[in-house]
């Protein structure tokens, strides 16, 4: 009862501290797979496939999701995606990945500091759902 109230408050949308504030300050461990000063990016906890990334901006700036986004966030939008091409050389994913970016409720989003998911390494479907 308590991790599904504990669930259901993480998955809230809000503008608070998220579990992704812990793992860019290093205070919970994560698989990191590329570093710099704007951008990190480490393996999902709950893979999809045999490749799952997230890659976040170590600054939120009020970006929880992509419908926050205004036109200042647009440089850093931009390099979350060419990130994710980078990160997608490195892992290999020479046949083609899926980039997915969850939003709001509807949107299955469960953590409010946007992320790029890089998925890779099988076939994926399409419709996604
Ligand atoms: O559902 P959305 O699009 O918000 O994606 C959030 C993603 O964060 C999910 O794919 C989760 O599996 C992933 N996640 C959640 C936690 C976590 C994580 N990935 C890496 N490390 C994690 N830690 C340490 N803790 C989480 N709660």
């Amino acid at each position: 009862m308590a991790s599904e109230i504990e669930a259901a408050l993480a998955a809230t949308p809000s503008d608070g501290p998220t579990i992704f504030d812990k793992i860019i300050n290093k205070e919970i461990p994560s698989t990191v797979v590329f570093e710099d000063d704007k951008v990190l990016a480490f393996r999902d906890i709950a893979p999809q496939a045999p490749t799952h990334i997230l890659i976040i901006p170590k600054v939120r700036d009020g970006l929880t999701g992509l419908s926050k986004a205004e036109e200042r966030h647009c440089e850093i939008l931009g390099r979350l995606l060419y990130t994710a091409k980078l990160i997608a050389k490195q892992e290999g994913l020479d046949d083609g990945f899926r980039i997915v970016i969850n939003d709001g409720p509807d949107g299955g989003q469960s953590v409010y500091h946007i992320h790029v998911h890089l998925i890779g390494g099988r076939q994926m479907n399409w419709p996604p759902f």
